[in-house]
């Protein structure tokens, strides 16, 4: 192979790779939200494109354990009672705190404590409005906000 074609076809892998970078960047909704040992998630908005895959990380910033201070995210259907839905979640502590056999859950992510994280992948739901959750018991009273697909 001669030096000029070597260098063609350097050149075509190297674009090839930055056009992949670039676009892997771009088709994905990477979300990273902080939750604390008071009660409380970083933000009350969260904001996605329709379409594209949606990596979602939690961390719990606090040092409680998850027994006292767990944490996590559900997304829930449209109308969906928040209020209705965390009592029921409350009682399944057996079950990441979700109801079981539960049909109001769009994701959720699994319930961790001070000094952990966790991430899920999914694809968002139509465009619209939904709420979002700690369904930890009592949490959702302060642990909540919208969750919007545009
Ligand atoms: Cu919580």
């Amino acid at each position: 192979m001669d030096v000029m074609r070597f260098k063609l076809v350097l050149l075509f892998f190297i674009s090839l790779f930055m056009f992949t970078d670039c676009s892997v960047e771009n088709d994905v909704n990477k979300i990273v939200i902080t939750s604390d040992d008071y009660m409380k998630f970083n933000t009350s908005k969260i904001t996605v494109k329709s379409g594209k895959l949606v990596k979602l990380t939690l961390i719990h910033t606090g040092v409680l354990d998850a027994k006292v201070m767990g944490h996590n995210f559900v997304l829930l259907k449209r109308n969906v009672d928040i209020m209705d839905f965390g009592n029921r979640a409350a009682l399944a502590s057996n079950n990441e705190y979700i109801p079981i056999d539960s049909d109001e859950v769009i994701v959720y992510t699994k319930m961790i404590g001070g000094g952990e994280s966790t991430s899920i992948e999914f694809l968002p739901p139509e465009i619209g409005v939904y709420d979002f959750i700690c369904s930890f018991p009592g949490h959702y009273a302060m642990m909540k906000g919208k969750f919007i697909v545009e």
